[in-house]
């Protein structure tokens, strides 16, 4: 084990480095909440990059994968012992037995992090600096994964599984393993019904593109047909109950029922193509490793959006056209992570306090109701801005001055 690790680890860089020199190459993209974060980001990625690069030019095994990173990482995964994808988080009888306790006390850098699945322990503190999702994994540190893979089910995957048991040190002791997810639902359990049609690019969260063909059919996107790009489970609102804040400088905070927005406001309707930046991701990735969902020419799609104009609704909170500091307006979806964090995005305060940007709160589209995927009962309508600033299921609205802390953990959809 030891000694075939080193040799994953160089591919599992070069695999990010590929992803990085793709994502300049490409005109990468995560969508932030401002261009300022845009830029510190984009910084950094080039300092990593530098590194990786240095790290494995610098290696006489970085040879072994220079090609993509998908054949690189399968040839690293071959070269190295032979991983039974199908027993991850099986007993193995030549490993040490630990319990629950011992796993807990390994939570830290210092005490070495690890963390259980199923009957498997495994100590993963050199494979969190390179985890593709960040320092999410941290929360699961001393404990078990299965609770937080329920959530983000990308893991479910033979490829995780298979890198998961690189890291193998252990057994759970047997009457351990058996209860961690008994009392655990499904936070996907209460997903909407979808139109067959759609083809899904991930099912657990939801991601899916219509045929081309039934796309191209109408100029107005059918709302059963219209892609569907969710970050996390699709939130259930009660109508009733929903309550939409509105907040932060230079407006006095309001909130605002789904009665109020659909009669204290004129009803606007707006026709405008919504677009994930992730669209033809697909056709970038033969080029070269893009990383993100694998997207093919129909995450964007066409409707009539009817709902409150933003300008009006931030007005009625007080909100002056030219109030000194404010810069941004965010968004924040019901949608909540692992760490309970909603979705967000923003928008320039030009765009949402401009009367002709025609930026909407909508409730309807095609003249009905949202439907859930779409963000029922409320979504933000950016018309001209990438797709994920059009944030569903809209919970909260703060207006920001211009030091907001602003890069959202769980808005991370890289083109
Ligand atoms: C040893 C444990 C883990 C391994 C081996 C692992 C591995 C991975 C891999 C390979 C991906 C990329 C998936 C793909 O594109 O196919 C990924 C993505 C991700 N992981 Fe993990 N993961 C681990 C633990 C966790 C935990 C505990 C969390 C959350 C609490 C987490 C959250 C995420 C998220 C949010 C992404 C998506 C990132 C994005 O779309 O940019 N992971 N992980
Ligand atoms: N609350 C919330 N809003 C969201 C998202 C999300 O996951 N959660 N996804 C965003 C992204 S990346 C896109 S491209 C659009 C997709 O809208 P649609 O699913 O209605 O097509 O919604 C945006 N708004
Ligand atoms: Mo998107």
């Amino acid at each position: 084990m030891a000694n075939v690790y080193p040799v994953f680890r160089r591919c599992l860089l070069h695999h990010r480095t590929q992803a990085y020199l793709g994502a300049v190459g490409h005109g990468y993209c995560r969508e932030f909440k401002h261009d300022s974060t845009h830029q510190t980001e984009g910084n950094g990625q080039k300092r990593r990059y530098l590194m990786y690069t240095a790290v494995i030019t610098t290696t006489t095994l970085a040879s072994i994968c220079i090609n993509h990173y998908v054949e690189g990482r399968k040839k690293c995964l071959q070269i190295e012992s032979p991983v039974e994808t199908e027993h991850a988080g099986q007993y193995k009888k030549s490993l040490p037995v630990y319990t629950l306790e011992d796993v807990a006390e390994h939570a830290t850098k210092n005490d070495r992090i690890w963390v259980t699945y199923g009957q498997g322990v495994y100590d993963i503190t050199d494979f969190v600096e390179e985890h593709p999702g960040g320092d999410k994994i941290l929360m699961a540190a001393g404990g078990s994964l299965e609770p937080f893979w329920l959530l983000y089910a990308v893991h479910k995957n033979p490829h995780v599984f298979a890198l998961l048991e690189q890291f193998r040190i252990g057994n759970l002791k047997e009457d351990e393993s058996s209860d961690i997810l008994s009392n655990m639902e499904d936070p996907y359990e209460l997903e909407p019904r979808r139109h067959p049609a759609l083809k899904p690019a991930s099912v657990k969260p939801f991601n899916a593109e219509p045929p081309l063909q039934l796309l191209v059919d109408s100029f107005i996107t059918p709302s059963d047909l219209f892609y569907v790009r969710n970050h996390l489970p699709v939130p259930e609102v009660d109508p009733e109950t929903y309550s939409l804040e509105i907040t932060g400088v230079g407006v006095k905070t309001i909130f605002l029922s789904l009665h109020d927005i659909k009669t204290k406001f004129p009803k606007y309707t707006v026709t405008a193509a919504v677009q994930c930046a992730g669209n033809r991701r697909s056709e970038m990735s033969e080029v070269k490793p893009v990383k993100g969902l694998s997207w093919g020419p129909a995450a964007i799609g066409n409707a009539t959006w009817s709902g409150a104009r933003l300008y009006d609704v931030l007005k009625a909170a007080g909100l002056e056209e030219d109030h000194p500091g404010v810069e941004h307006v965010q968004f924040e979806g019901l949608d909540t992570d692992a760490a309970n964090l909603p979705y967000g995005a923003s928008i320039p305060i030009e765009k949402a306090m401009n009367r002709k940007a025609e930026v909407i709160l909508a409730y309807e589209i095609n003249g009905e109701p949202l439907p859930r995927d779409h963000g029922y009962p409320i979504r933000v309508i950016a018309p001209g801005i990438v797709g994920a600033r059009s944030v569903k299921w809209l919970g909260r609205i703060v207006v920001t001055g211009g030091n907001s802390s602003n890069s959202h953990p769980s808005n991370s959809n890289a083109m």
